[in-house]
């Protein structure tokens, strides 16, 4: 009884704590929204759907700002098939310097005959925020001067020609639920997710989905009804993760699922 006290304690501790950290991360974002004339919502084009902040649009919209959606890392995507007309959106790649002409076209046509404007960057972590801002500017210059008297961690930089970023360390809330969608995004290295099967057989199923020859041929393995427990025990047996008396190390497939996924090598 004493323990579970305790231990109860601790839970509204832990609880109070994650609360105020949520509302101190709204808070950043609105106060960024209210300083800037424009947000670009960085996304990953790998999942356009899973990787927006509903809320945070709903906040833009709001404030009568305008807001542009930058779907990065397309060179990891068929993107193409993907674009689906959304009004004041770009498919980029910091990575292959492509879409950013047409971003900063539409990053003039807001500023117009202003003599400048300031682009709040908004995003889930890891989605390119920061390449997106070096990507714009020019590799010279460094995202290292915060504003003075601004929240500890958003950074400013300018592309000379009066175009202001607001840069911001991924500071969108996720839920608890979302483990899912922060590991599938690279938010959370695989060593720290809970549920690494979860996202492994999530990555196998979009495949499965979208592109399945892109999976057989990145680990050599042919598919043909297995589910996607199985195609990761296959994937096991091909790279040869397996444990003492030849059974795979199912967790050690799905961490090494999870890192080919977020650091590009798996791609669409
Ligand atoms: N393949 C690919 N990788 C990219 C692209 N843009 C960024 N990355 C990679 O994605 C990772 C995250 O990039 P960052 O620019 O640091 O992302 P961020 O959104 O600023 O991250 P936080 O500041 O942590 O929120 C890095 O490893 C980049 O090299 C892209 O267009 N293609
Ligand atoms: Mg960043």
């Amino acid at each position: 009884m004493f323990y579970e006290l305790i231990s109860l304690r601790n839970y509204f501790k832990f609880m109070s704590k994650f609360s105020r950290v949520i509302k101190h991360y709204w808070g950043i974002i609105k106060r960024v929204i209210d300083e800037v004339d424009v947000v670009l919502e960085v996304c990953d084009a790998r999942m356009p759907k899973i990787s927006r902040n509903r809320k945070v649009e709903e906040m833009v919209w709001k404030s009568g700002k305008k807001l542009v959606l930058v779907f990065n890392k397309t060179d990891l995507c068929d993107y193409k098939s993907r674009k689906n007309g959304e009004k004041n959106s770009v498919w980029v790649s910091c990575k292959n310097r492509m879409g950013l002409g047409r971003l900063r076209k539409i990053l003039n046509e807001i500023k117009g005959d202003k003599s400048q404007i300031k682009i709040g960057v908004l995003g889930y972590p890891n989605t390119g925020k920061s390449s997106l801002i070096n990507s714009l500017v020019g590799r010279k210059k460094a995202l290292t001067s915060p504003v003075a008297g601004f929240t500890k961690g958003v950074q400013w930089v300018s592309d000379g020609r009066g175009l202001f970023f607001y840069d911001t360390p991924g500071v969108i809330p996720f839920d608890e639920k979302d483990e899912v969608k922060k590991a599938l995004i690279g938010a959370v290295s695989p060593q720290d997710i809970k549920d690494i099967e979860k996202v492994a057989e999530k990555i196998v199923e979009m495949f499965l989905k979208r592109r399945k020859c892109k999976l057989e041929n990145f680990y050599k393995i042919s598919i043909n009804q297995e589910t996607p427990q199985e195609i990761l025990e296959m994937i096991g047996r091909k790279i040869n993760y397996l444990s003492k008396g030849g059974l795979v190390d199912i967790n050690r497939v799905c961490v090494r699922v999870v890192d080919d996924w977020q650091r590009g090598r798996l791609k669409f």
